[in-house]
């Protein structure tokens, strides 16, 4: 093991410096809407002694200093000359804060490694082209697909104009999200819990349908996670009829729901109201309300109606070695053929206690 600040050169050193440096992002996830999460690291030396990090930083939060602002706080005066590898094109413009390319610069960096391009058209290649003015050697692409999928909530709403949505179910080895006897034991386990609220932690909003709400009263909060914080909840009540009084409805909830539907009670409780014909709208409107990242958690009559409509990005599936028998399905439909069916990319497989966790994207990012 490398001793703190340094890194075995092992694999490549600039995805070594680079894998750091996106670790430092995570810090921000669920935290930096609109904007993305982004880490930084700068590194002395970065070809003798398998280089020595010098400072690190993170994008906290929208409005305030971007991570490489925090990364050269820390490097000082060891910035000059140093490598800075960032997980987002440094920016090249005036927002909330000044241009991280000038700061950089500034600074006195010799050379700067890019995970991915900015897409943001205020920068897109405009921030990875002032470096280059500036004589600093600038390379783009280190672990482009690992900072892409950190970024897909930032990069989904810029490009598309609404949220990166991830769906997440648990069911049973036959296939079955819940029985149809109530007493609403849970399907899977402790350690599948535990990772559902890292993603409730990461991601910006939590959404949930009204047969849900009223069935559950659930919470819908970040429970055991060290410094978590909760996610914004999203309520589809179509026609504003659920209880303006469930616990979802904390600071911050939104009700989604129909352009006619009579919402007065949940206006006069403080809830932001949402409303939207269809749900790409509805998504549209969400993302302008400044959510990046949506944790769609069920229950079938949500799920279906976003995947029937082809708007669920990624999908996170907890498989529990149990069968039930009769049950709801997680999805209900029309009947499709075999090749119709809608197939995961990138597929990974993880054991977590006794559940099985599958996961995979349905949308290129
Ligand atoms: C960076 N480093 O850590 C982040 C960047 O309103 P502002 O000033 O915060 O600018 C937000 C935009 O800056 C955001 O849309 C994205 O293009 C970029 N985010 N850039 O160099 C960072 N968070
Ligand atoms: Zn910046």
């Amino acid at each position: 093991n490398a001793p703190p600040g340094r890194v075995a050169a092992d694999v490549p050193v600039d995805e070594r410096f680079m894998t750091l440096a996106l670790e430092h992002a995570v810090t921000g996830l669920g935290r930096t809407a609109p904007n993305p999460p982004v880490g930084c690291v700068i590194v002395q030396n970065h070809q003798q002694h398998g280089g020595e990090v010098v400072g690190r930083g993170f994008h906290p939060k929208a409005g305030g200093p971007h991570a490489e602002v925090f990364a050269l706080r820390e490097a000082g005066e060891q910035a000059r000359g140093a490598t800075a590898y960032v997980t987002l094109e440094p920016c090249s413009h005036h927002g909330r804060t000044p241009p991280c390319a000038d700061t950089l610069i500034a600074a006195g960096i010799a050379r700067v490694v890019v995970a991915a391009l900015d897409p943001n058209p205020q920068v897109a290649g405009e921030g990875v082209q002032r470096l280059r003015d500036a004589g600093i050697v600038v390379e783009v692409g280190v672990l482009e697909a690992h900072a892409v999928r950190q970024q897909a909530g930032f990069r989904s709403v810029i490009t598309r104009g609404r949220p990166w949505v991830v769906a997440k179910y648990a069911m049973t080895l036959d296939g079955k999200v819940a029985a149809v006897r109530e007493g609403n034991g849970t399907v899977s386990g402790e350690v599948a819990r535990e990772r559902t609220m890292q993603w409730r932690n990461e991601l910006d909003a939590i959404a949930v349908g009204s047969g849900t709400l009223s069935l559950d009263d659930p919470a819908l909060t970040v429970r055991g996670v060290p410094g978590g914080r909760d996610p914004r909840p999203v309520v589809f009540d179509r026609r504003a009829a659920s209880d303006p009084h469930a616990r979802a409805w904390r600071e911050g909830a939104v009700l989604v729901t129909a352009p006619e539907a009579r919402a007065d009670a949940h206006e006069a409780a403080g809830i932001t109201v949402l409303r939207a014909d269809t749900l790409p709208d509805a998504l549209r409107g969400l993302g302008k309300l400044g959510l990046s990242s949506v944790l769609l958690e069920g229950g079938p009559t949500l799920l279906s109606a976003f995947f029937a409509q082809g708007l669920v990005d990624e999908v996170r599936v907890f498989l529990a070695p149990k069968l039930l028998g009769a049950g709801l399905s997680p999805l209900t439909g029309p009947t499709r053929s075999m090749h119709e069916a809608q197939t995961l990319r990138d597929v990974t497989v993880e054991l977590l206690g006794p559940d099985m966790l599958v996961t995979g994207l349905l949308s290129d990012i």
